[in-house]
């Protein structure tokens, strides 16, 4: 098998954090998204909906959605777990790891689509105001993780899980076009200090 997307950066980039965490290795095939390759008809054949990561099978199965991917690999090799060991931590973990998605990531995505010079590839018609409005959401989305990460090591718990790589990834890879992690956040910035260093996040770091 082998998944589609560039290994360092965005939702591919989850992918690979999961597999350096796991000690697996699958091949990833680059996709430049400035150039516009996953709105090509080769592309759209794998995702109709031209986002990265597909994971393609050997048989031509193709799979999209980076969390749906994560949980067949988890499937197939469940040690270390990152998605839960049981119905109740399965349960725990898939909520925050919503709440990390739904929350946080995607408002911080809409930041940066719509404020950063960085997305116009991306975003041609940006909005100034729903970036202004989005920052709000991600700042907010963070005090909630900030209360949690007052009372736990990690996002969902006392172990490294799926939310916490869809954080670290998304606060990463919107560091660079501006997003800070506001000062009233002293949990979740002890937690991006020590989660930073982790062997996998710097494995998959740009250069
Ligand atoms: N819901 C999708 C979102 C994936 C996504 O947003 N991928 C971005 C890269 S991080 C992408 O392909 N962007 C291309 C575009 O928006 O045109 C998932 O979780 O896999």
């Amino acid at each position: 098998m082998k998944i589609h997307g560039t290994r360092t950066q965005g939702s591919p980039r989850r992918l690979a954090l999961f597999l350096e965490e796991k000690g697996l290795a699958i091949p990833f095939v680059p996709v430049d998204l400035r150039a516009g390759e996953h709105r090509t008809p080769a592309f759209l054949a794998k995702n109709p909906l031209g986002l990265v990561p597909v994971l393609e099978l050997d048989d031509g199965t193709c799979l999209a959605e980076t969390t749906t991917i994560a949980r067949y690999l988890e499937d197939l090799f469940p040690e270390p777990p990152f998605l839960g060991r049981d119905p109740l931590e399965r349960a725990r973990l898939d909520m925050w790891a919503r709440h990390v998605e739904f929350g946080f990531y995607t408002a911080v995505r809409a930041w940066f689509r719509h404020g950063s010079p960085l997305a116009r590839a991306l975003e041609p018609e940006q909005i100034p105001a729903w970036a202004a409005l989005a920052r709000r959401q991600a700042e907010d989305a963070l005090r909630v993780l900030d209360a949690q990460l007052a009372r736990e090591a990690f996002v969902a718990g006392p172990r490294f899980s799926w939310a916490d790589i869809t954080l670290v990834t998304s606060l990463e890879g919107t560091a660079a076009a501006g997003f800070a992690i506001p000062d009233d956040c002293a949990n979740v910035q002890r937690w991006f200090a020590s989660t930073s260093e982790r062997p996998s996040v710097v494995a998959t770091r740009p250069l």
